[in-house]
């Protein structure tokens, strides 16, 4: 018997009951809501790899270039032989920018909660480059984390304003996380969406190829051959707009009409216009920065921006 299939299938099963029971939980709330990151199934995340290429999706791009310009300054201000932390492991063309640039890099720790896709990222970067100690952590990144096993100084990346999808209690948690592990001389490269023109935002979450409208409709894709719900792709609708009070992007979908649908044998009603809630993406300014770094005890150290002034890659430091 191959004892790893058998792995894969209860690791899968146990996803999917995960799934049910945060999609009866979410359904069950008044609002609605679930959890974002059941977004990012295979179709999901090759539907986010799409997004990022979107004109209107800038954060990307934007950031890309950022770390790409400064890339020789990170790695003045981070010094020889520390180890890279990343929180999640899907940037690729990110941490590989900053493993080039890093003098003498002792150690790439990336952390993130999909075995499968730790191991294909370890995989290529042992292959890439063969004299890097490659050390995969599988753990959420918002959990405990185990310690990283290096007496290396631990510089942390959170790339792709994911800090965004948090809700800020959950940053300020992560933040603390990220400190206690990176420690007292640790670091972090924290890349962060500014706030800026509400157009801008708006079309970059309502793109005109209908691109992030797939990716929102593909959860109820997701629960109908997963729990096998009975949603009628036709009948519901991406909705996202910027909430300026709040500084962030909330992402929903919208029922057409009233309608009955069957979820893991169980019955919801939805009234027309109703929402269920998948995503918000906080937008960040230099005080709300500021005020991020301080809750998890860091201190800017540098903050980098393009022309624009669209997105900011931070270097923080600790504070004892
Ligand atoms: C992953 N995250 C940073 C994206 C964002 O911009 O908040 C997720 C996303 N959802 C729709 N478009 C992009």
């Amino acid at each position: 018997m191959n004892g790893s299939v058998l792995t894969l299938d209860y690791a899968e099963s146990a996803d999917r009951e995960e799934f049910r029971r945060a999609v009866l939980a979410g359904l069950s709330l008044r609002p609605r809501a679930i959890p974002p990151k059941f977004l990012y199934d295979a179709r999901g995340s090759a539907l986010f790899d799409e997004i990022c290429e979107l004109p209107e999706y800038y954060l990307t791009r934007t950031e890309t270039q950022i770390l790409r310009d400064r890339a020789a300054e990170i790695g003045r201000r981070a010094g020889p032989g520390c180890a890279l932390v990343e929180f999640g492991s899907g940037s690729s063309v990110k941490s590989r920018l900053l493993i080039e640039a890093l003098p003498g890099l002792a150690v790439y720790a990336p952390i993130d909660i999909s075995r499968d896709h730790l191991d294909a990222v370890a995989a290529r970067l042992r292959r890439d480059y063969p004299a890097l100690q490659v050390e995969p952590v599988c753990a959420d990144f918002m959990g405990p984390v185990p310690a990283i096993a290096t007496t290396a100084r631990k510089l942390g990346f959170f790339p792709g304003s994911t800090i965004g999808n948090l809700e800020p209690e959950e940053a300020r948690s992560f933040m603390r996380g990220a400190r206690a592990l990176l420690g007292d001389d640790g670091a972090l490269i924290l890349g962060v969406d500014l706030k800026k023109d509400p157009q801008r935002l708006h079309d970059a979450y309502n793109d005109s190829a209908g691109v992030t409208a797939a990716f929102t409709l593909n959860l109820l894709r997701r629960m109908n051959r997963e729990l096998h719900a009975t949603f009628d792709l036709a009948a519901f609708a991406h909705e996202a707009f910027y909430n300026a009070a709040e500084s962030r992007i909330e992402i929903y979908f919208r029922s057409l009409r009233d309608q009955s649908v069957m979820v893991a044998g169980r019955r919801f009603d939805f009234a027309e216009g109703e929402r269920v809630h998948t995503e918000y993406s906080y937008k960040y300014d230099t005080a709300s920065i500021e005020a991020l770094a301080q809750s998890g005890s860091f201190r800017i150290a540098t903050t980098w921006t393009d022309q624009s002034g669209l997105f900011a890659v931070v270097y923080l430091e600790a504070e004892r």
